[in-house]
């Protein structure tokens, strides 16, 4: 982590110009190749911010990822980044430290991924939420608006926000029906990012994403948390896994794919809003089944239902439609399900398995 360095202070500042009048023409900015181009990155830290990283610097991008400040070292998903990505300060809280971050990176495109992403946390802190998830958006968007309003924006929705669904499969047309203080934020941020497109002639798109995991997943997610106790069950560090609602359904994807479909939108001649999804659901019970069955075990001898992991207002099933990502953008998944929870179990087994090995092998003095 030490290799990587802040942007601030070493770059020279981009030429303000100011913002313009609401509605004024702009020339487009002319669209440079990708060896030139540099991307912001807000949640860099999380689980999508570090695959879109890596994404980029294939393609040959300068890769500035902001950071909030904190006491410790958030860069577990970014560590094996080190040299090739520069790191900024920054909050979505504090509109100033937006802006110097703009000012200072002189980004091509702003991808905000930053939020308080954990829904029962949004019933806990709802106040926050609104304000990272929600505001943070307009922060972010008003910075980009007065720095430099030819900068291309990407806005991280959610499938959270189709809720109390009112129709299935779910596509860009839609209506919300947000269950959670998460979903409202994230339906004020998708319709802020729309309405800078049709107020300011921004390039700004709203990708509309379905639940997408990874072994970098958090570890509070169902996903993670259904393969990680798997693996832990496995390898006899538990023996039973507390779990909510089993009947729940998601349309689950690969994270790696999900971040070429961000990277692709921002690609439009076009500013425009995409659905991203796998076009299949599984309930929470098959992917249990799917996790236990890959150590070999019988979920139904582990998982047990506990009431106070239940949703004061749950989203019981979820199905996307990205036809239009399909043909627009040629954006297709290309990891199942099945295959997606075995990789996630598989890295879950081996990461146990390797701290079990260090910590018999570490000298006896260190032990407890
Ligand atoms: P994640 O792993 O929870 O990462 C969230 C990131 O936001 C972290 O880097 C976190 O930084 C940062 N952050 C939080 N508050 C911040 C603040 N005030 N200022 C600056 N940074 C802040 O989320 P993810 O799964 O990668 O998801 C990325 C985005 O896509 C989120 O906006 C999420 O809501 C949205 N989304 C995710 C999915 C999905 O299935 N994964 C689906 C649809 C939409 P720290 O490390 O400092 O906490
Ligand atoms: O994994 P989850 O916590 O994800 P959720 O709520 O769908 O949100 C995720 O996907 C959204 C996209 O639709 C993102 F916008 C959001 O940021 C986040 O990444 O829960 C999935 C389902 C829920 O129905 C929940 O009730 O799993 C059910 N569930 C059952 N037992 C559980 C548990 N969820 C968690 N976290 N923990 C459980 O023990």
């Amino acid at each position: 982590m030490s290799q990587m360095r802040g942007a601030r202070g070493q770059r020279g500042r981009r030429t303000i110009t100011g913002p313009p009048a609401p509605g004024a023409d702009r020339a487009p900015r002319s669209y440079t190749p990708a060896m030139t181009k540099t991307a912001l990155i807000t949640g860099i830290t999380g689980q999508d911010g570090s695959y879109l990283a890596e994404f980029l610097l294939e393609q040959g991008y300068r890769v500035v990822g902001m950071t909030r400040r904190s006491s410790t070292l958030a860069d577990e998903r970014i560590a094996h980044l080190a040299g090739r990505l520069e790191l900024i300060e920054g909050d979505l809280l504090d509109q100033a430290s937006l802006v110097a971050a703009l000012r200072d990176v002189g980004p091509t495109e702003v991808y905000n991924l930053a939020a308080q992403s954990f829904v029962p946390t949004s019933w806990n802190q709802p106040v926050l939420t609104g304000e990272f998830t929600g505001l943070g958006v307009t922060r972010m968007l008003e910075a980009v608006r007065q720095v430099d309003p030819g900068i291309r924006f990407y806005q991280a929705s959610s499938s959270e926000m189709f809720g109390k669904v009112r129709q299935v499969p779910q596509t860009e047309l839609t209506p919300f029906h947000p269950r959670s203080p998460y979903g409202v934020a994230k339906t004020y941020g998708h319709f802020l990012t729309v309405n800078y497109r049709e107020s300011y002639g921004l390039h700004a798109v709203s990708g509309i994403l379905f639940n997408h995991e990874s072994p970098r997943r958090g570890i509070e997610f169902v996903s993670r948390k259904a393969t990680d106790g798997a693996a832990r069950i496995a390898l006899g560090l538990a023996t039973e896994l507390p779990m909510g609602n089993l009947d729940a359904e998601r349309d689950w994807g690969f994270a790696g794919d999900y971040v070429r479909a961000m990277w692709l939108m921002l690609q439009q001649a076009e500013a425009s809003d995409f659905v991203i999804a796998t076009g299949v659901a599984h309930s929470v019970r098959e992917l249990c089944r799917i996790a236990f069955e890959r150590v070999g075990l019988d979920y139904q001898r582990h998982v047990t239902l506990d009431p106070r992991l239940h949703r004061p207002a749950e989203v019981d099933h979820l199905l996307g439609d990205a036809t239009r990502a399909r043909t627009v953008l040629g954006w297709q998944p290309t990891v199942t399900f099945t295959e997606l929870i075995e990789m996630m179990v598989d890295a879950d087994v081996e990461r146990h398995e390797a701290r079990l090995r260090g910590a018999r092998e570490a000298p006896a003095t260190s032990r407890p």
